[in-house]
């Protein structure tokens, strides 16, 4: 006990006398360091928080591959919706100018025709688009009580050569109406036609000029007529 006891002693002497002498700098050991010294001071820690950054990088990294795939995704969709409603309008468009430029005429049974009053360049598929657009389809005759109807209707409304919705372009002389698929039963052809002159006329008009139907080229500038 003795013993012990003086080695303690002994111990707290040297203590002391080292602190006294700053071999042992007690102060550098209990101050909190500064940041700057933290940082400098601790490598691994230092370490350790570029491991965290660099994984919250590659984390972000494929966040933002997901969300530009999803953005791409839905900005292609919407834009796939706006060119669609686009060339819807366009189509539309096209004959807007002549929603107030054609004439109407109230027939039979409830019909009701109605024809353009500018010519453009026909085109079968969206003409009976634009008498589509007002509940009709390119008009189809069906008897001579109708033709003789529409023959005074155009009379009235300068319509002397106007297309209707017959053609023959899937198989020559086998005439049919664009819209119901039906064969022309009912013809009216003026002398000399159907004559398919150059081999391109394939779609059919009502030409009071020549005095009847006449097959003439697709695209040529014309009047069209409407039935609903
Ligand atoms: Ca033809
Ligand atoms: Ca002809």
């Amino acid at each position: 006990m003795p013993e012990k006891a003086t080695v303690f002693l002994l111990c707290a002497a040297v203590l002391m006398v080292s602190l006294r002498l700053g071999y042992c700098n007690s102060d550098r050991h209990t101050r909190p360091p500064s940041k700057r010294e933290k940082l400098i001071d601790s490598p691994a820690e230092l370490a350790s928080a570029l491991r965290n950054i660099s994984s919250g990088i590659d984390a972000l990294k494929k966040n933002l591959w997901f969300f530009s795939k999803w953005v791409l995704k839905t900005l292609r969709k919407e834009i796939g919706a706006v060119k669609s409603k686009l060339a819807n309008f366009e189509t539309t468009n096209k004959y807007i100018h002549l929603i107030t430029h054609f004439d109407v005429v109230n027939g039979s049974q409830e019909k009701m025709y109605f024809v353009t009053k500018t010519e453009e360049p026909f085109d079968i598929r969206e003409a009976d688009f634009f008498c589509g657009v007002f509940g009709g389809y390119l008009a189809e005759i069906d008897d001579a009580e109708e033709y003789k109807f529409i023959v005074n209707f155009l009379k009235k409304v300068d319509g002397y050569e106007v297309m209707t919705g017959g053609y023959d372009i899937d198989k020559e002389r086998h005439w049919v109406y664009w819209h119901s698929g039906q064969p022309v039963k009912y013809s009216h052809w003026s002398e000399g036609n159907p004559n398919n002159y150059r081999g391109i006329e394939d779609c059919m008009e009502i030409n009071l000029h020549r005095g009847g139907f006449n097959d003439l080229d697709c695209k040529s500038k014309r009047k069209f007529l409407c039935e609903t």
